[in-house]
């Protein structure tokens, strides 16, 4: 039988993949971690908890619904970034600003953490699951001062390390540091991540494409055409068409089409002139375990970790998948 390698034991052997580290990046992932078992551990009793399920009664700066446990998930993580000293600052999908931590004790830390605390917030009171990804950076500002928006601004090709953390079937956090992508299930009777997805790897090509048909009539008309030709005919050497999967849980959709192949696309609308998902907190994450898995994640025109942010909560048009299905979608928009 295999030794069973826990996370913890996983991000320690890799420190050495990098010289210069100085073990703050290890003790960050492993603070995220033991967030993610506790926000793992409500999710898991959100129908008996009256404190737990439902909305929390207020909206976030997207005009979206708070649910109690968006709220729940954003302060567990906020709370261990505040208590373990790598990070300066943090900013995320469900608080209008960044948040600069102004202990002189946070005023030290290396990076900045920018998190979607629980993603496809819509699916949480209906029992399918739901997520949470972050994305970490090295901080510009000068270490012993106050973070700064500079910090949280930085192009997805900057990003240290990134990850989500799946609330499915079973709880799977995947995460990279630019050195492949592994995924790690959470063993709930000893209460560890143990290594079960080693060197993930994003088929080149699936015959899965994950999108809210319901917007095909307002998004560029390229869009509909490539669905009905790629997606909905019966290709030449193939028995039946593309399989339509669509959960509205962006980590879900995701994770699904990394194992098996498949292409997710939330494009510009002409009620989201911008698109759906946020550029910090959703995409420039996602596209960097894509990348780092052999896929591809663009705007539909140019690659998403390129673009230089401008404000926190921008949003962009969002593809992302297996190579060649994302560059076959890419081919039908003008
Ligand atoms: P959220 O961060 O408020 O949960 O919104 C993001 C979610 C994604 O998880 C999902 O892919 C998408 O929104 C679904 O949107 P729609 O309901 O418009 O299809
Ligand atoms: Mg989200």
């Amino acid at each position: 039988m295999s030794k069973l390698i826990t996370l913890h034991e996983f991000i320690m052997d890799r420190q050495s993949d990098f010289p210069y580290a100085s073990g703050e990046l290890s003790r960050l992932l492993s603070d995220i971690a033991v967030a993610s078992k506790v926000v793992s551990k409500d999710v898991r009793r959100a129908g008996l908890m009256e404190d737990i399920l439902g909305a929390q009664g207020n909206t976030n700066i997207q005009g979206e619904e708070q649910q109690k446990l968006d709220v729940i998930a954003d302060k567990q993580f906020i709370r261990i970034f505040q208590a373990g000293g790598e990070v300066c600052g943090i900013a995320s999908e469900e608080n209008d600003d960044f948040m600069p931590f102004d202990s002189e004790f946070s005023k030290q830390g290396k990076y900045v953490v920018l998190f979607d605390p629980l993603d496809g917030s819509s699916n949480i009171d209906v029992n399918v699951s739901i997520g949470s990804i972050f994305s970490i950076y090295r901080r510009k500002s000068e270490k012993g001062t106050m973070a700064t928006l500079e910090d949280m601004l930085q192009n997805g090709d900057d990003q240290v390390a990134a990850g989500y953390v799946l609330y499915g079937s079973s709880t799977m956090l995947v995460y990279t540091t630019g050195k492949g992508v592994n995924g790690f299930t959470l063993d709930p009777s000893i209460g560890e991540f143990c290594l079960s997805h080693p060197d993930m790897k994003m088929p080149e090509m699936g015959r899965i494409y994950a999108m809210n048909e319901g917007n095909v009539n307002i998004c560029e008309p390229g869009i509909k055409e490539y669905i009905e030709t790629y997606c909905q005919q019966i290709l030449p050497g193939k028995d039946k068409p593309y399989s339509g999967r669509y959960i509205g849980s962006l980590v879900a959709d995701f994770h699904r089409n990394l194992i098996k192949g498949g292409i997710y696309i939330y494009p510009d609308t002409t009620v989201d002139p911008e698109g759906k998902l946020r550029l910090l907190y959703e995409c420039n994450p996602l596209a960097f375990i894509a990348e780092q898995a052999g896929g591809l994640a663009t705007t539909g025109r140019k690659r998403v970790m390129e673009i230089q942010p401008t404000r926190l909560h921008q949003r962009v048009p969002f593809f992302v998948g297996s190579k060649k299905m994302v560059e076959q979608a890419m081919s039908f928009l003008k």
